[in-house]
């Protein structure tokens, strides 16, 4: 067997060992509306940023096959609590509530924004934030606080495109091109990103596999 072959061989028993973590046991664990009350700090995690609506809960619920482990909605602000969900006793699965959500109170946004930014800022378990960005629109202006604030607190980060169905293959490679030009011009962030359909299933071992690898390098 040539290296080629062997390399390829070794990357398809890594997505199955992938695939096979996320069929293991994932329970809601807490939500949590102040940092003070988060879990503690011994396990690694991971969390799910991004816009309102983009597809947070939604991805959660499709990497661990389960429909309605997290609560999703048409309607925006749907998440309103930082959600913790323990997968395989191993590794939180994190979900954010969402920002730029022009329609909800000002004191309500505030407090989201705070939250999450208390969150991001101080949380030293979290190994990597994937940064949820619609695929028919790429990066908003909405989504450059969070982007500054994560490179200012060297959180690191991996943008994951959503809702991939939605667009057309030329406009999908427009898309990908452009937010990683934006990329390259954050330090925090990691180059290659990530494109997923929850809708559809595209992508979720690829986002399975970064999420384990982030595991076997515990
Ligand atoms: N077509 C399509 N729709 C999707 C996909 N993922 C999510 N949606 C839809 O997008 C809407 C929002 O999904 P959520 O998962 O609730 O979004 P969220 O980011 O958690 O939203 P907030 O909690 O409000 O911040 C729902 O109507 C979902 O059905 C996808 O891959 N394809
Ligand atoms: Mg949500």
């Amino acid at each position: 067997m040539n290296d080629n072959a062997k390399s390829s061989e070794a990357d398809a028993r890594l997505r199955e060992e992938a695939d096979r973590l996320f069929r293991r046991p994932c329970a809601f664990v807490k939500g949590v509306v102040r940092v003070a009350d988060l879990p503690g700090d011994t396990l690694p995690e991971v969390a799910f940023a991004g816009r309102s609506n983009v597809g947070k809960s939604s991805l959660l619920n499709a990497l661990v096959g389960q429909k309605a482990l997290a609560r999703t909605s048409n309607t925006p602000g749907r998440t309103r609590e930082v959600n913790y969900f323990l997968l395989h006793d191993r590794i939180y699965l994190v979900d954010l509530p969402g920002y730029g959500y022009a329609r909800a109170s000002k004191k309500d946004v505030a407090g989201w924004n705070r939250l999450i930014q208390d969150y991001l800022k101080g949380r030293a378990s979290l190994r990597r934030v994937f940064l949820l960005i619609d695929a028919r629109h790429g990066l908003k202006t909405s989504d450059q606080p969070t982007l500054a604030l994560m490179d200012t607190a060297a959180v690191s980060y991996q943008v994951v495109l959503t809702k991939a169905d939605k667009v057309k293959a030329s406009d999908l490679e427009k898309t990908i091109a452009r937010v990683s030009n934006d990329l390259a011009k954050h330090p925090a962030a990691y180059p290659d990103l990530i494109v997923t359909s929850s809708r559809k299933g595209t992508g979720l071992t690829d986002l399975r596999l970064a999420i384990l690898t982030l595991l076997n390098n515990e």
